[in-house]
């Protein structure tokens, strides 16, 4: 268990906060399409908020390992109008981007978070969108695009948790460079970003070194393929992302325990249970 610690420039609600997902794509993993209509989406972000979202991450292009890339135009079309009927209801909205202009759109549209996959480093200029807006920022572990973080080189550590503290380490210096304020930066070692099964394992088995940056710590872990895996049948065959929930809820409550700031899940009403039963266990 470590600290909780939180972000200053968002509502403390006094617990770890649930973070739920609008995905504005035709190829998410688990609801890809689902979203796609811009009213669609909207909907669904104020049903996550009434099943108890204490933040809406709204993303137009899919992360996913094998996805291609959208043009910036075709993601900003995506996430633009979401972002701005969500913020104008006054939800919490976060924008799930790696680039620098549609970060920076999705902000003057009423965006209060910018949550980088990449970290910066896939383009460097969200960093100043970053220092200029002054949002918190989600410095997430990363090693490249979606065609190739799954390959033996991007999953290949020499000692994979100090190695990926150090790498998170690097990216937050060169974000501090830039001129992000240190209260703004948040840390997630990024579940299932060139990582395997058992090495996303090992990662949620060290929690604490990843807060030992001495940053909020967020993490994302829903519906992912190291559940598939660790919930096989006996035939080897994974069970399928929406029957990941349940676990998923699991990782909630021991995610809370452990001291995160912010779980990011698609079945938000029983991860605000978890979080609660999590809070109160902390409490003793
Ligand atoms: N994973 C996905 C998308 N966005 N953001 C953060 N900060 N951390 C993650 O691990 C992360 C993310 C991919 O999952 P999805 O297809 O369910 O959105």
């Amino acid at each position: 268990m470590f600290v909780r610690r939180v972000v200053p420039m968002l509502p403390d609600v006094g617990r770890c906060q649930v973070m739920g997902v609008v995905n504005v794509t035709p190829d998410s993993f688990s609801d890809g399409g689902l979203w796609l209509d811009a009213d669609d989406a909207v909907q669904h972000g104020l049903a996550l908020v009434e099943a108890g979202a204490d933040i809406v991450d709204v993303g137009g292009e899919s992360t996913r390992p094998g996805a291609q890339r959208v043009d910036a135009a075709t993601e900003l079309a995506r996430v633009e109008p979401v972002v701005r009927a969500l913020a104008g209801r006054g939800v919490v909205v976060s924008v799930d981007t790696m680039r620098a202009e549609v970060a920076e759109r999705a902000v003057d549209a009423g965006a209060r978070i910018i949550n980088d996959v990449s970290g910066g480093l896939a383009d460097p200029d969200i960093l100043d969108v970053a220092a200029r807006t002054g949002v918190p920022y989600v410095v997430m572990h990363w090693r490249g695009h979606s065609d190739t973080m799954q390959g033996d080189d991007a999953t290949r550590y020499d000692d994979l948790v100090p190695d990926v503290v150090a790498e998170l380490r690097r990216s937050i210096d060169v974000a501090l460079a830039k001129g992000v304020r240190p209260e703004q930066v948040v840390v997630d070692p990024g579940i299932g970003f060139s990582k395997r099964g058992p090495q996303n394992w090992t990662v949620l088995s060290h929690l604490e070194a990843f807060a030992s940056l001495g940053h909020p710590l967020l993490l994302a872990a829903s519906r992912k393929r190291f559940l598939g895996e660790l919930l096989a049948d006996e035939d080897g065959a994974l069970r399928p992302p929406l029957g990941r929930d349940d676990a998923t809820v699991a990782i909630t409550a021991l995610a809370a325990t452990a001291g995160a700031w912010c779980v990011r899940v698609h079945d938000v009403a029983p991860s605000v249970d978890a979080v609660r039963v999590a809070e109160r266990w902390r409490d003793g």
